[in-house]
């Protein structure tokens, strides 16, 4: 089976989008061709995010990547934390020292979100895969709302507090397989998918 190198270090991210390609390839993590250091990402656009993640590695190792980055966007907080999702309570010194990343952060966006009644959000993710030295971007949405608690124990990040509009389960209370077939990350893969398909049968 071909195989394609995920520029990431998070198992979660991973571990999902194999389940979407499970016939076509196997993806490979950062971890799995061991490359432990950091990769920077530190610009101000998802895209700008993605391909800084897939150049990066691409220059590193010499290979085909893609990368993924990821944003919450909510309406009420001004499209806040957006980019800046995986850092948003370090940015304001919220995370107490050993306290998990995600709960912190989570634990910022529910008091941010107090008293507003305008629940309204949206994931969004952006692939930016480098091939053959060239490079192109895909884009999955989708939209939902922040809950005033968080409910479930699936998923990753701020999948507790997303409630997907049409859904009553959160994306951390319902199984992989239907997050999978639904997700901002979902809708972005499958457009990858069909882009390699056509990439490498011309
Ligand atoms: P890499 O950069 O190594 O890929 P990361 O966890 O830093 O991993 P991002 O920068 O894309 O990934 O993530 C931005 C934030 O959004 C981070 O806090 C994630 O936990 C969160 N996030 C990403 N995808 C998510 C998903 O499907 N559900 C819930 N939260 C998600």
């Amino acid at each position: 089976m071909r195989e394609l190198i995920f520029a990431t270090h998070n198992e979660h991210k991973s571990i999902e989008i194999q389940a979407i390609l499970e016939d076509s390839y196997r993806i490979l993590n950062l971890d799995q061709v061991g490359l432990s250091e950091d990769i920077p990402e530190d610009q101000d656009t998802l895209d700008g995010n993605a391909l800084q993640k897939a150049r990066y590695v691409e220059e590193k190792l010499g290979v085909d990547c893609f990368a993924d980055d990821t944003g919450l966007e909510v309406d009420a907080l001004g499209g806040e934390p957006g980019v800046y999702s995986a850092r948003y309570a370090e940015l304001s010194n919220e995370r107490n020292n050993g306290q998990d990343a995600s709960e912190a952060n989570i634990i910022k966006l529910l008091r941010q979100m107090e008293g507003k009644s305008d629940r309204k959000a949206r994931f969004r993710t952006v692939i930016a895969l480098v091939i053959g030295g060239k490079q192109f971007t895909f884009e999955g949405v989708v939209e939902g709302s922040i809950l005033e608690k968080k409910r479930g124990e699936e998923g990753f990040g701020y999948d507790p507090v997303f409630l997907p509009d049409g859904y009553n389960e959160t994306f951390a209370e319902m199984p992989l397989s239907l997050k999978n077939t639904i997700s901002h990350r979902a809708r972005a893969v499958n457009q990858l998918a069909d882009f390699l398909r056509t990439y490498l049968t011309t």
